[in-house]
């Protein structure tokens, strides 16, 4: 499943945006360092249903369906706050970001309405400029990098002694974050190994970020989006209202398909009721599934492809039970390895459902493709 981390300094909103993305309850509180043991659920991306195309109605075996959407599952982990000198073990410095080594992109929430100072502190709207929350980030997270580097120098320069490609040196040790074969070997073609920039390319190849401005609800919130905008791969959200539209819709007081721009009241409100629900209205579309889709389809480069038996159902009868988000690039051979490793091994050719078309093994697949596998035996 892709893994995804969500992380900033204290008090951003990383909880409410796991909340509001899980639908699990987590501790949500102002004070600074709220969550110290990482939080770990199942968020979602939107994809169109092919049932309606197909005049079926979809029973998804995980996620669900709302509106014209598959919601389809990803892992998500709220960690520990982080604070400048982390890597140094400061805060919850080392062990936050050890809980990240399995992720492959983050979203990195940032308190857009700038009432939080480095550590989290409430200082009020507008206090702090939030630009200086994406800038830390980073250098920590290069910072993070570095310290592996430099722990790990003896061992590589062993290795590379003993006739290792220094490339296949770095990889060793860097393969638990995530860094691939092709990032090491790129790495090291551009620098040596003492370089200032190694760290960091490794950092930003393995680690794709996605910038959360969260709290676009108070303070100089849009104005700091609007100076940020052009410099910077943001969304400006509001995971609070995110969660409260989760919470009123769970309540069966209005009909609200996550991530949409609008929602239907669907029960007699009181004025409160009303009063919030307005001011809601003002913030939609909220940025939560936003944030999240952008990070899974453009910028980690996902699609969602659906396998599909000759009749769309599966052995227990369910209709088009599965959806699984494959790399851009991916081929049918792939497809079938994902679904079953055997099927890979067996496979003939596919069946494109929509037109009936036989697909070859080195077919590449196209987001909301509906693909039926034919296998030997
Ligand atoms: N105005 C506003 N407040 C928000 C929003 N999202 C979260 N908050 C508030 O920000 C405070 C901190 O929220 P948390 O979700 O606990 O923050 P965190 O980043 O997980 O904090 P730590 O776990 O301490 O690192 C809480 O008082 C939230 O209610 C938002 O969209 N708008
Ligand atoms: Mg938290």
């Amino acid at each position: 499943m892709v893994e995804i981390g969500i992380v900033g300094k204290p008090s951003v909103g990383k909880s409410t945006f796991f909340s509001a993305a899980t639908l699990i309850d987590v501790p949500i509180d102002p004070r600074p360092f709220t969550t110290i043991e990482p939080n770990t659920g199942i968020g979602f991306v939107r994809v169109e249903d092919i049932g309606y195309e197909l005049g079926v109605q979809s029973q998804p075996r995980n996620g669900f369906i709302l509106g014209k959407y598959r919601f389809v599952g990803i892992k998500l982990i709220d960690v520990a706050g982080l604070v400048p000198g982390a890597h140094q073990g400061r805060g919850l410095g080392n062990k936050f970001l050890n809980d990240l080594n399995q992720a492959e992109g983050l979203i990195h929430i940032i308190d857009l309405s700038g009432s939080t100072d480095q550590e989290g502190r409430y200082i009020g709207p507008g206090s702090r400029d939030p630009e200086e929350d994406i800038m830390f980030l980073e250098h920590e997270l290069d910072m993070w990098y570095k310290d592996i580097l430099d722990r790990n120098m003896d061992r590589i320069q062993r290795d590379i002694k003993a006739g290792k490609e220094p490339s296949e040196a770095i990889y060793s040790v860097f393969s638990s974050l995530r860094v691939t074969m092709q990032d090491a070997e790129e790495a090291m073609k551009k620098y040596d190994l003492k370089s200032e920039e190694l760290p960091r390319f490794l950092r930003i190849r393995s680690k794709k970020i996605v910038i959360a401005g969260n709290k676009k609800d108070i303070g100089k919130a849009i104005e700091n989006y609007d100076r940020l905008k052009n410099k910077y791969d943001i969304i400006p959200i509001s995971a609070e209202a995110e969660l409260a539209l989760k919470k009123a819709s769970k309540l069966g007081l209005i009909k609200y398909v996550y991530g949409e721009d609008n929602f239907d009241i669907i029960r007699e409100l009181n004025d409160i009721q009303r009063q919030a629900l307005d001011r809601l209205k003002k913030l939609l579309p909220t940025g939560v599934q936003n944030v999240i889709e952008h990070l899974v389809y453009d910028v980690l480069g996902y699609i969602a492809v659906f396998p599909a038996g000759s009749k769309l159902v599966d052995k227990e009868g369910r209709v088009l039970p599965d959806c699984f988000l494959m790399k851009k690039g991916s081929k049918l051979e792939d497809f079938a390895r994902e679904i079953h490793s055997d099927l890979a091994k067996h496979l003939l050719y596919g069946i494109d459902i929509r037109t009936k078309r036989r697909l070859g093994k080195d077919y590449q697949l196209n987001h909301r493709d509906g693909i039926e596998i034919i296998a030997a035996r």
